[in-house]
């Protein structure tokens, strides 16, 4: 089962990890260089099975980059609360004000005035795609170029998007972690260049390899691997493929010290089937697609863990 990639990991970096601190003071245990792959023929989705994953939240994020946005305010109202940890860390810092997380959602909900000044997380993921600005001041809509590219020279070894922007990273919340997303088709039919007319799935198989600089093996990495699929999902059925591997290759991947329990909880369970994924609809474009979209088949997951995020 593929999903042994995933809970090898784990063991590997129980039994080998580098202990060492972290940015965040809870410290971890380490390895560089890690790689997985996850074929998504025959609609498979790869959402972990061996814990529960919010694998809509996921999707939702997912969404919520395409728009190109940044602040809180869009998430929270689609009852995303990921991201909330860190303006709030950044707000209590600030004003001394100990609010609780519950109020400060309320408050970034209700205050559009509050929500700009303190829900905004800096020049993230959804910016660097959607509007990435180059020295000159002109924007670049990174998501546009890949989908062109893909539908008129699919061939092309140039068909990625990076969220590195070196000269904005000290305006972020979080430096980016998930940073590359290379396309790579294969399997490519002769009408494959050109109009792109033909009809769904024919024109070859879509592959994607995403780098990862730095990883969260218990919370990060399973709602990445589900999003960066449900990605991978989008962009063939926009380009007439058939999506073929997701490939995931991580830097620093890090179980945190607080997560031990985690880890041997989830090592003591055994995989069951991935779920399929049907897209319900054909959107004109790859800015319209809704949670609603994502027909999500056969989740039989076992019971969820509860983990505390390192911020
Ligand atoms: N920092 C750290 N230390 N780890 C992360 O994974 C991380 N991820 C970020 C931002 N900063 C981060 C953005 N993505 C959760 C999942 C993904 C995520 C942030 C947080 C999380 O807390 N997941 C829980 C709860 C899910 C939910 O409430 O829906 C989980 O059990 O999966
Ligand atoms: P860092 O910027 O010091 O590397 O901390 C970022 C932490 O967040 C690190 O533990 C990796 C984790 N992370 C993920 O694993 N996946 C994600 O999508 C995000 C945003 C963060």
């Amino acid at each position: 089962h593929p999903e042994y990639q995933y809970l090898d990991l784990i063991q590997h970096l129980l039994d080998n990890g580098d202990r060492r601190i972290d940015r965040t003071g809870v410290g971890t245990l380490s390895m560089f260089g890690a790689m997985m792959r996850f074929d998504l023929s025959d609609a498979t989705f790869p959402v972990y099975t061996t814990k529960r994953v919010f694998w809509k939240t996921a999707v939702k994020e997912m969404l919520w980059f395409l728009t190109g946005q940044t602040n809180i305010q869009s998430l929270l109202k689609e009852n995303v609360r990921i991201w909330t940890d860190w303006p709030l860390d950044k707000y209590r810092k600030s004003t001394g004000d100990m609010i609780s997380q519950d109020a400060f959602e309320s408050k970034i909900l209700s205050d559009d005035g509050f929500a700009a000044t303190w829900g905004d997380l800096g020049p993230v993921y959804g910016k660097q795609w959607r509007k990435w600005v180059d020295s000159t001041g002109k924007e670049h809509d990174q998501i546009a170029t890949l989908i062109h590219t893909l539908k008129t020279n699919p061939a092309s070894r140039r068909m990625l998007f990076h969220a590195w922007n070196v000269g904005e990273l000290d305006q972020m919340a979080l430096n980016p972690c998930h940073m590359t997303y290379q396309f790579y088709a294969s399997e490519l039919s002769d009408s494959s260049s050109g109009d792109g007319s033909v009809g769904e799935g024919t024109r070859g198989k879509l592959s994607l390899m995403v780098g990862q600089r730095s990883c969260d093996i218990a919370l990060g990495n399973p709602f990445n691997i589900a999003q960066e699929a449900a990605l991978l999902h989008m962009v063939a059925q926009q380009v007439d493929m058939t999506p073929g591997q997701l490939i995931w290759v991580g830097g620093d991947v890090h179980l945190y010290l607080n997560h031990l329990e985690y880890a041997h909880t989830i090592l003591a369970r055994e995989p069951r089937p991935f779920p399929k994924l049907r897209l319900a609809r054909r959107p004109e474009s790859i800015d319209q697609y809704k949670i609603e979209d994502f027909e999500v088949t056969g989740y039989d997951p076992h019971a969820s863990i509860d983990a505390p995020v390192a911020v």
